[in-house]
């Protein structure tokens, strides 16, 4: 009777923990699981829902071609020793809700999960994907107690590939000759740096006019809200979970990647003690480099403002969690 039982197990496999089990959440770990780069745990507060996920994504392997474990659950000791905790749990702002009110649930909701996720993972990464997202990763790098180069957020690998969608629909290109460039917050006041955005190596303020990208840029900003008002039911995740996904590669395959994320600050731009979106280089030790772009008057002054927002709205969160 033939045997497998003495050949090798695979040993040394990274894992990813995804807290939080919903669109972004489970469309991440398909991803993770697809390309092959880590066994995934998804965690999630509703009962069976990651489970149940995790199931489905399992009974996808043979089809897919890849042989990583997804494993569903609500309890934190399953992601122990992760390499990786991706923070996507909270919710999505509804129609009518304000952004305090949004500040406020997801505030409560990141401290629990990085309290929680970090006494099982002290010597992860952590990603944060939760709105608004330059102040919960803030409050995710105070929760955690972690160094600065350990905790980041995802929203400047998808603003930026969303500015570099736009510009190769708009003139008619291989988006794999765009390169985009977007700094600042995940929010309205996000700065498009057109001058860092090229087609094939060429700037595109040499091939757009002002008005043309002035236009795609205020579509990149309003990039979320377009389709959330397209699906009426929900907001985008596909981008989203691709995005984090090439975050998680760069660190896991050390890539030294350079892809803008929310960073900690500590002069860089003239800021201080702030997550904003910057351009860094990102690896197996987690943001390696924060990278200082020369920037004009008019750059600048954007940059700053999109940081007086975010620094306003962590006082804010700070001040309701404090009276909770
Ligand atoms: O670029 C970016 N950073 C973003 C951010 C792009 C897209 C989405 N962005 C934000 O990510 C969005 O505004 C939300 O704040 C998060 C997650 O978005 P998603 O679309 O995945 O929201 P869902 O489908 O509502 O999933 C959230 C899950 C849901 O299953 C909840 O049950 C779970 O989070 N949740 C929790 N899990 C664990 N622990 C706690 N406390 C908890 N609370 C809610």
């Amino acid at each position: 009777m033939a045997s497998f039982s003495n050949l090798p197990i695979a040993c040394n496999d990274h894992r990813v923990s995804i807290i939080g089990g919903g669109k972004v959440g489970s469309t991440l770990a398909h991803r993770i699981a697809q390309k092959n780069l880590a066994n995934v745990v998804l965690l999630d507060v509703v009962e069976g829902m990651p489970q149940g996920i995790a199931l489905d994504l399992m009974q996808a392997q043979g089809l897919d071609y890849h042989n990583r474990e997804i494993k569903g659950t609500n309890d934190y000791a399953d992601t122990a020793s992760s390499d990786i905790v991706v923070i996507t749990a909270g919710i999505p702002r509804k129609p009518g809700m304000n952004r305090d009110d949004l500040i406020k649930i997801n505030a409560k909701i990141v401290v629990e999960v990085a309290q929680k996720a970090i006494v099982h993972s002290p010597d992860a990464l952590y990603i944060v994907v939760t709105n608004p997202l330059d102040v919960m990763t803030y409050l995710a790098w105070q929760t955690t107690g972690l160094p600065t180069n350990r905790v980041m957020g995802m929203a400047g690998v998808l603003d930026s590939a969303r500015f570099q969608t736009f510009i190769a629909m708009e003139l008619g290109v291989s988006v794999t000759d765009v390169r985009a460039l977007v700094i600042g917050s995940h929010g309205d006041s996000m700065v498009p740096l057109p001058r860092y955005s090229t087609v094939g190596g060429i700037p595109i303020t040499e091939l757009m006019d002002a008005e043309t990208i002035k236009r795609l840029s205020d579509r990149t900003r309003n990039g979320g809200a377009e389709i959330v008002s397209l699906m009426r039911t929900g907001g985008a995740y596909t981008a989203p979970a691709s995005a984090a996904c090439s975050m998680v590669e760069a660190i896991l395959h050390n890539q030294s990647r350079v892809l803008p994320a929310a960073a900690y600050l500590q002069g860089e731009y003239g800021l201080n003690d702030i997550f904003i979106g910057v351009p860094t280089r990102l690896g197996c030790r987690g943001i390696e480099t924060v990278i200082e772009l020369d920037l004009t008057d008019t750059e600048r002054a954007a940059l700053h403002e999109s940081a007086e927002s975010v620094r306003q709205n962590i006082e804010l969160a700070w001040a309701m969690l404090g009276n909770n």
